[in-house]
């Protein structure tokens, strides 16, 4: 699926959750997610991702049942509802909670643990023919950010994707189905959130899609002085611009049209910027 990525794809997060850190309760009935949903297709989401639990610093565990009985028949009215080509991704560690949304027709799994939290999640991405997206986390959401540390960020999160690569190829996921993810904020200190984000490029070279995941999230509202999550649009938009330069191909975000207006910019910049290269090339030769 991945391989049909040309222009970079927003992904629009729709968590249906009680407690999420900055949209918690707001889409926990059919109708107000179907609304939210549609909302984020017309405003460029070229995919959604469903999620049935809460991953905020210190959140506890939510039991596969409890997240089918919030996602699933969300999944199930969406796939009715929305074109074939918008995909569903469903957010999680459980491959049970993963394979009941396959069923009612997702076709990403989101997994945070890249298939470290449920060892049947890679198999079953192998016999679904579904895609995922692998990402980086130190510890747990419960304890995560209680102190973390990394000696070298970027290398560390690197060596850990491309083991989780290996590990999902050895499974049998085509490797056009897998995606990575820094997973800014997960198990990181303010100062590896930003070397992440500058290291963008390096993540990219591993040669698989790069999904990134700073929406609202609170190291930016440190940086900018805001305490309120919504507020942090600005902030996140410009990660999507810088993201967009660096060459990522997903971005999941929750306020879809400001973002799409940074991806359109930065995506003419970037191709404008790939044409100077090619003639600067042929000058040379
Ligand atoms: N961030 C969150 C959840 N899932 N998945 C990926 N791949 N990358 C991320 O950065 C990422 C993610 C946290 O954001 P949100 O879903 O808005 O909040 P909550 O976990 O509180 O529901």
């Amino acid at each position: 699926m991945f391989d049909r990525i040309n222009q970079p794809w927003l992904m629009g997060i729709l968590n249906v959750t009680p407690d999420s850190f900055s949209d918690g309760g707001r889409y926990l009935t059919i109708d107000d997610a179907l609304r939210q949903a549609e909302c984020m297709v017309l405003e460029g989401a070229r995919m959604l991702d469903i999620g049935g639990e809460s991953t905020r610093p210190g959140a506890l565990p939510v039991t596969p049942a409890e997240q089918m009985a919030r996602v699933i028949p969300v999944i199930h009215a969406l796939r009715q509802r929305l074109p074939d080509d918008i995909g569903i991704s469903i957010d999680t560690c459980s491959s049970e909670v993963a394979r009941a949304a396959l069923e009612h027709g997702a076709c990403l799994i989101n997994d945070i643990s890249a298939g470290l939290g449920d060892p049947k999640m890679l198999p079953l991405a192998a016999h679904r023919g579904a895609a995922i997206v692998l990402m980086h986390m130190q510890g747990t959401p419960r304890t995560m950010q209680d102190q973390p540390h990394y000696d070298d960020v970027v290398t560390e999160v690197s060596a850990f994707l491309q083991q989780r690569i290996d590990a999902a190829l050895q499974a049998g996921v085509p490797r056009q189905a897998i995606a990575i993810d820094p997973g800014i904020g997960f198990g990181k200190r303010r100062v590896d959130n930003l070397q992440l984000l500058a290291a963008l490029p390096r993540f990219c070279a591993l040669g698989y899609p790069v999904l990134l995941g700073t929406s609202r999230k609170r190291f930016m509202g440190a940086l900018c002085q805001i305490e309120d999550p919504c507020a942090l649009v600005p902030a996140t938009v410009a990660t999507t611009a810088l993201g967009v330069m660096a060459g990522v191909k997903l971005f999941r975000v929750h306020d879809v049209a400001a973002n799409r207006q940074a991806l359109e910019v930065a995506w003419a910049i970037r191709q404008a910027e790939t044409s100077l290269n090619t003639l600067n090339d042929v000058s040379k030769s």
